[in-house]
């Protein structure tokens, strides 16, 4: 008999890691295991029984951050090579094109875990998206609350997140709960762009209003 999962086989996880290192710096790669961690423990909230699921999600995050460390150069060629042609709104946010090119790479750099869910959620894991799966929005909230991340706004999210005691939710309030934490990491995420100026990503405004119209905001 063929071994039936594709994601719960920890040989293969340990093999991405060692492979995704190789991409990335000491520091980076810290963060990255973080996230993993923390995918994995806010996972278990939804998925406890399902360790396929759980292992997709810490794939993914062994993957969101994969193309990050390249130059803004690399990141266009990157879409050239895969005939996408960035809007004006990419380009003037280039710290999200890291999202863009990670879900690109990963059909042929990465074949075995080229799992649609999972490139969703690279590819939406910096900006967000109107409709975010709960894969991808474990990953969005895992990326700013592992525990590398010592900002004060994410250090109390993390706090508020698991304080609040997810687990003794039932299934609707525990999504809400979610909901309610990526919605404050958006809005402290926009905070920090427009304290600096920066332009802010049409699809980060639309997972914003999309979440506070399901929290009924
Ligand atoms: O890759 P990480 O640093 O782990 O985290 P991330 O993928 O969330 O990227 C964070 C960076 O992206 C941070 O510098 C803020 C920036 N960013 C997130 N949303 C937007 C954005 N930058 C612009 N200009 N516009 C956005 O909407
Ligand atoms: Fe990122
Ligand atoms: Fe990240």
């Amino acid at each position: 008999m063929s071994y039936p999962y594709t994601f719960f086989r920890p040989d293969r996880i340990e093999k991405l890691r060692g492979r995704v290192a190789r991409e990335l710096s000491a520091k980076r790669m810290e963060h990255v295991n973080a996230v993993e961690d923390m995918a994995f423990r806010i996972g278990l909230l939804f998925y406890w029984n399902d360790c396929e699921t759980l292992n997709l999600l810490r794939a993914a995050a062994l993957l969101h951050d994969v193309t990050k460390e390249l130059t803004d150069e690399e990141q266009l060629a990157i879409l050239r090579e895969h005939s996408v042609t960035p809007l004006s709104e990419d380009l003037a946010s280039m710290p999200t094109i890291h999202a863009l090119t990670g879900a690109l790479i990963i059909p042929e750099k990465f074949p075995e875990f080229a799992d649609q869910m999972l490139i969703d959620a690279v590819r939406y894991h910096t900006t967000g998206r109107e409709g975010m799966s709960l894969i991808e929005k474990i990953i969005f909230l895992a990326d700013y609350i592992d525990d590398t991340r010592t900002y004060p706004s994410c250090v109390a999210l993390r706090e508020e997140f698991f304080g609040a005691n997810p687990v003794n939710m039932s299934e609707d309030e525990r999504v809400r709960h979610l909901d309610r934490a990526a919605l404050v990491s958006i809005e402290n995420t926009l905070s920090y762009l427009e304290s600096k100026g920066r332009s802010i990503h049409p699809l980060t405004l639309s997972a914003r209003a999309d979440l506070k119209a399901r929290l009924g905001q």
